[in-house]
């Protein structure tokens, strides 16, 4: 696959270029426009810090929704990520580009779409996860425990038979950093969640165990931002 390089990996190398006399001490990082929240953005945080990319964050309040950003937002939903003069939504499709940006999509066209598949299968947890916290978890929680099982089965299973520690290939892919970010939130709702899921529960760890990543999830950036917006977790 094309690697495209990144506005932030360009500017490095431009500022490699500069004599010393000229060169700014801090290049404008990736910048994320989110609520104060891990959210839809807990993911992105946890692959730049593995990436050592730094982020900028715009944090929104609820009053969003009267300035401008609202309108400016293609489907009217954060998160707002900017990469130079590139402005994305939609936190997958972000996704996707930093792992065409940053090696994290395969080496193939083959991984490339396996990975899409089990990113898709993410994003159908996830989109069960914020239906639990934001519409019925005092309701739907017991049911969704009992349910949770036959979902991170087919995790499981799927990362078992490939056996290199990834979802596909011998290398971390954004894929890889969704579901370890969604796997965190769903240790926290039901900490032994990942009983009797020996693949995904070494995942998990090797992820936390990664430099970059357990140092990011050890510091105040991580730990001051709550999972979700409601003070369910
Ligand atoms: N499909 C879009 C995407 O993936 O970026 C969905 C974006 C979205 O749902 N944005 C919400 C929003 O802008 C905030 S994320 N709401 C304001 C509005 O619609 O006016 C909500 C959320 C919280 C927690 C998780 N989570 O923990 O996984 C996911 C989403």
């Amino acid at each position: 696959m094309t690697q495209h390089k990144s506005a932030a990996v360009r500017r490095k190398e431009e500022v490699l270029l500069l004599p010393d006399v000229i060169q700014t001490p801090s290049m404008p990082p990736y910048t994320i426009t989110y609520f104060p929240v891990k959210g839809r953005s807990g993911v992105i945080r946890i692959m730049l810090a593995d990436k050592g990319e730094e982020l900028k964050d715009i944090m929104v309040g609820d009053d969003w929704q009267t300035g401008p950003l609202k309108a400016e937002c293609v489907f009217g939903q954060v998160p707002k990520f900017e990469d130079g003069n590139l402005v994305l939504f939609q936190s997958n499709a972000i996704l996707r580009h930093l792992g065409r940006v940053h090696g994290a999509y395969g080496k193939d066209n083959t991984e490339a779409a396996l990975i899409d598949m089990m990113n898709d299968g993410v994003e159908e947890l996830r989109s069960k996860y914020v239906k639990l916290i934001y519409q019925e978890y005092d309701t739907g929680k017991d049911a969704y425990i009992k349910d949770l099982p036959k979902i991170l089965c087919n995790f499981e299973k799927f990362m078992a038979q490939t056996n290199t520690g990834f979802l596909v290939g011998d290398k971390v892919s954004y894929a890889d950093y969704n579901l370890f970010d969604i796997l965190l939130n769903h240790l926290v709702l039901q900490p032994c969640c990942l009983k009797g899921f020996p693949t995904l529960d070494d995942f998990v760890k090797k992820m936390s165990a990664r430099p970059l990543i357990k140092a990011y999830l050890n510091s105040e950036d991580y730990k001051k931002l709550p999972i979700n917006g409601n003070g369910k977790q």
